[in-house]
């Protein structure tokens, strides 16, 4: 016996752990025989059981089955009013996007409809979209503005994202996505909507510190490369760490910006080049996948996954989740489409939505693995592989959901 528990621990014990520890060499970093002992909401250790003295502390036999980080989804729009279900149904009637745009469809619809919410009634339009990713284990998500789009819409969407994580046994990392579309008041000054963010949107709420990190949405229909990088520069001087919806329609070199700002992550990246490529490894960026947006958007341009592969540049993967894109509350079934779509590996996949999705989100140091020192965030499931919870879909497997070593949900 090397290790002698406290009191207050508590021993998860014959599981089979799927640590995702990226310094051990089997795949998923499994390893049986093992238990995991937690104390108050962090990981203390995982040993061998028969190097365990368990000191009359409380231990949970887990019967054998599977072990795995909580989910993390690095990349949600999960706060918004309205549904866009009527302009998809015009859509699949064959109206033309052009023709929905011009009747005011697309983001800016999104954005009446959050902006006529009061905070109550946006919180609770969010809430069944988060229990639905909380349900099926996901324990740290991302969220982001960018819905709002004036200084009062802006706060009150991360306003909702905070109380989120207050009410619910789940991580919020918010996110700044003013510079996501050019609001109505703005039409045709783009410019001026940038300097409007740069000056008072950005630095008023990084004062109350409402958010982590900074977001664009790059692209022809977006901000230029130029809009961005005045955004990025004026984060930079406050000390926020960037981030950027590129390279999903078009490349127009979103991604070495992102790069040359040492940026968390470069989301959607379809038209990524190996130039882009290059500046990601030099950056340590994470390149961010999301197959949900490609599947619903009927897109054909795969983002160059080889590529990122052959440059060991990790890659998460994430359901994007808003009403224009991605109207997909479930990761489970996005990490299905990173594997017949995006023909991501289950072991990629599974990275994609722990240690590297982690590593997006600035995290990686205290989530997205089973560790030693790592948050006690974890899933126990009815299941015995891995690649179970990619492969089918509609049934929900998870047995335990721990979040900072409390169990949260326990199924049948
Ligand atoms: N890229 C997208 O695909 C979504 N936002 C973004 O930056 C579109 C969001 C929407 O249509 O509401
Ligand atoms: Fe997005």
């Amino acid at each position: 016996m090397s290790f002698i528990t406290q009191s207050q621990d508590v021993v998860w014990r014959n599981g089979r752990i799927a640590t995702m520890n990226t310094d051990l060499t089997t795949a998923y970093g499994l390893v049986e025989g093992h238990d995991l002992i937690v104390r108050d909401n962090k990981i203390m250790a995982i040993l061998p059981s028969d190097t365990v003295d368990t000191n009359g502390c409380q231990v949970i036999d887990i019967e054998g089955r599977l072990v795995t980080p909580g989910l993390i989804d690095c990349h949600t729009h999960l706060v918004f009013g309205g549904d866009r279900a009527a302009e998809w149904e015009q859509r699949m009637n064959g109206v033309s996007y052009e023709t929905i745009s011009a009747q005011g469809g697309g983001i800016n619809s999104t954005v009446r409809s959050t902006r006529q919410l009061d905070e109550d009634a946006l919180f609770r339009a969010s809430q069944p979209r988060l229990e639905a990713l909380i349900r099926e284990g996901v324990t740290t998500i991302e969220m982001k503005s960018g819905y709002g789009l004036d200084f009062d819409s802006e706060e009150k969407q991360l306003l909702v994202a905070k109380r989120l994580s207050a009410v619910y046994p789940i991580t919020v990392s918010s996110t700044l996505l003013s510079a996501h579309t050019v609001p109505p008041e703005y039409k045709g000054k783009p410019d001026e909507y940038i300097d409007f963010i740069c000056h008072t949107i950005m630095p008023q709420l990084w004062e109350k510190r409402l958010f982590e990190s900074v977001d664009v949405f790059c692209e022809s229909v977006g901000f230029s490369l130029d809009q961005s990088k005045k955004l990025f520069l004026a984060a930079q001087k406050l000390g926020i760490p960037v981030k950027g919806h590129m390279e999903q329609l078009s490349n127009l070199g979103g991604s070495e910006l992102v790069a040359s700002f040492k940026g968390l992550s470069v989301d959607h990246i379809e038209y990524l080049d190996l130039d882009g490529i290059k500046a990601l490894k030099e950056s340590g960026t994470v390149a961010v996948l999301l197959p949900g947006a490609f599947y619903f958007l009927r897109e054909t341009k795969l983002p160059p996954i080889e590529l990122l592969r052959e440059h060991q540049i990790p890659m998460a993967v994430s359901t994007d989740f808003n009403p224009g894109t991605s109207p997909f509350a479930s990761l489970r079934m996005i990490m299905n489409m990173a594997a017949v779509l995006f023909r991501l590996t289950p072991e990629e996949i599974w990275s994609g939505v722990t240690c590297h999705a982690a590593k997006a989100l600035g995290r990686e140091h205290s989530h997205g693995q089973l560790k030693a020192g790592f948050q006690a965030d974890f899933v126990v499931w009815n299941a015995h592989e891995p690649v179970e919870m990619i492969y089918e879909q509609g049934s929900n497997p998870l047995y335990m959901r721990v979040h900072q070593g409390t169990i949260t949900h326990h199924n049948k």
